[in-house]
């Protein structure tokens, strides 16, 4: 079917394309914002998934890492003005949330859109249906660069250069993003290994999404000028009322302002909103979110096999060692006094030594460690299948979830807590469908050694369909309960309760 310029014209902008490129507007904005907020959590870019400091390709910190002593990737953080990130200075966790809260809605407002595109017959305006729009758009190309306008007949309603440009965006950015955004998931990863691998990897995606950034803020700043420079009064009254013949530049320009003014105060309130109310904001996007979260990514086990050779010799560190005499005493004479107290919902106690743990079942198995600050790395880890511990037990059926907690104080997990968050032990807390995953252990030995201090020794969880934050280290207890909102701030975990991480951890 071939829909000629007067057929195009005769479409308009109908009053869905307007409020739907509204929407756009805002949530882009917000995706972009929460986006910088996110990045600045490990300002550093790589196309290896090993993340040595010296490998990356881009860096915007000048941090530099000190000599001796240990470097945590909470460390690298940097604040953000609450001008350009979401919500602003180093808020990570509830960066997270503004972000997939604003890509639901973004996605959704996207499927609405190229529904109507299709079901309406507009989308041949901006799907080329000829080969010489190429040619043509060079020729429009050349006409701006030398400053000039390209006369009225061009533009139908878009000029050659204008309607590719926004086929691009539409069919070929706005999905590459959603991709690459997906390949930094720890579920995806682990459920499909192949997927990361069709963009070389995790990094690679990470630096993908990134670039993809890069391409859309060009894009929004040359289409804004261009909407600004190239017959404005026209495209104002057709971006605003739907047509730039018989209705009003005033009226167009009032909504127009009107619109934009309350665009920046919804990001303004909001982040101040999410700044003072931190608790409340994870509470009301982890609404939207985690629902999604679950529906999509929950009931994913991990397939992870890697190689030696995938094994990466650097390793980032997240948390350092407990500071407490106990824990010391303990690692002087190398953990033979330590016990792995289990508890709870079971039917028998035990207090398992590291001697008992390694007359267990042994698994080893070599996967990707996700951290959410960004950075990633691949490593072999051997020991008892959780399965396998549970079998010793015995769940009662009332168990629910498993709380580890650690010998670590919250200082040194999160270096700039404060008040009750500095004592407070570590904990975080999985339910009993990942409790049982195949490749969910609880790890005494780390690329054929055991575990080193700074990864958790004597003992770490492993739970690989997740982010970093919820392999606890430096295990002390496990305790199986019937619901954990409970315990202490009752959001299922130590970052989730003071630094307002999300639920799950899928993502
Ligand atoms: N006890 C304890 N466990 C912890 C942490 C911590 O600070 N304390 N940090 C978590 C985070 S955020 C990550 S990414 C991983 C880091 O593991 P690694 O230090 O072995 O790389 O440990 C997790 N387990
Ligand atoms: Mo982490």
């Amino acid at each position: 079917m071939y829909a000629g310029p007067l057929v195009i014209a005769a479409l308009g902008f109908p009053w869905w394309l307007r409020l739907d490129h509204f929407i756009n507007l805002l949530f882009i904005g917000l995706l972009i914002r929460s986006g910088i907020q996110i990045l600045a959590a490990h300002p550093r870019l790589y196309w290896n998934d090993g993340c040595k400091p010296s490998s990356n390709w881009l860096n915007f910190t000048r941090k530099k890492i000190p000599r001796g002593g240990i470097w945590t990737s909470m460390n690298e953080e940097v604040a953000v003005s609450p001008l350009i990130a979401q919500p602003g200075k180093d808020n990570l966790g509830l960066g997270r949330h503004w972000h997939f809260f604003s890509v639901a809605i973004w996605l959704l407002n996207g499927i609405v859109y190229i529904v109507l595109l299709f079901a309406t017959g507009e989308w041949v305006r901006l799907i080329p249906t000829s080969w010489s729009i190429f040619p043509q758009a060079w020729q429009t190309f050349l006409i701006y660069a030398s400053f000039h306008i390209p006369p009225l007949s061009d533009f139908h309603p878009y000029d050659p250069l204008q309607q590719l440009a926004y086929a691009g965006v539409v069919f070929l950015l706005g999905p590459f993003m959603l991709l690459t955004g997906a390949t930094m998931s720890p579920a995806i990863e682990a459920r499909f290994p192949w997927y990361i691998k069709l963009f070389g990897g995790r990094q690679a995606g990470r630096s993908l999404h990134f670039l993809s950034l890069v391409a859309f803020i060009i894009f929004i700043i040359i289409h804004t000028l261009l909407v600004l420079v190239v017959r404005f009064q026209n495209n104002i009254r057709d971006i605003v009322l739907g047509s730039h013949t018989g209705t009003s530049f005033g009226l167009a320009l009032a909504v127009a302002i009107s619109a934009l003014v309350f665009v920046f105060a919804f990001y303004a309130l909001s982040s101040w909103y999410s700044l003072r109310h931190k608790r409340q904001a994870q509470d009301a996007l982890g609404a939207v979110v985690d629902p999604l979260r679950k529906l999509l990514l929950h009931h994913e086990a991990s397939k992870q096999h890697y190689e030696k050779k995938d094994i990466t010799p650097y390793f980032w560190v997240n948390g350092a060692p407990p500071d407490s005499e106990e824990y010391k005493k303990l690692a002087r004479k190398k953990f033979v006094d330590w016990r792995l107290e289990v508890k709870g919902l079971v039917i028998s106690p035990l207090h398992l030594s590291l001697a008992d743990l390694r007359k267990l079942p042994k698994q080893t198995q070599i996967t990707k460690h996700n951290c959410i600050q960004g950075w990633s790395g691949v490593g072999e880890w051997g020991g008892v299948p959780l399965s396998e511990i549970l079998k010793l037990c015995g769940a009662k059926p009332e168990a629910g979830y498993i709380v580890f907690t650690s010998y670590q104080e919250g200082k040194k997990a999160y270096p700039d807590s404060e008040g009750e968050a500095r004592d407070t032990p570590f904990y975080e807390i999985i339910d009993m469908r990942q409790a049982y995953h195949a490749q969910t252990i609880l790890a005494y030995e780390m690329n054929g050694q055991p575990l080193p201090m700074d990864h958790g020794a004597p003992l770490r969880l492993r739970v690989e369909t997740v982010l970093g934050y919820k392999m606890i280290k430096y295990i002390r207890s496990m305790e199986l309960v019937a619901d954990y909102t409970t315990i202490g701030k009752g959001h299922g975990g130590y970052r989730e309760d003071y630094q307002y991480y999300g639920r799950g951890a899928e993502i």
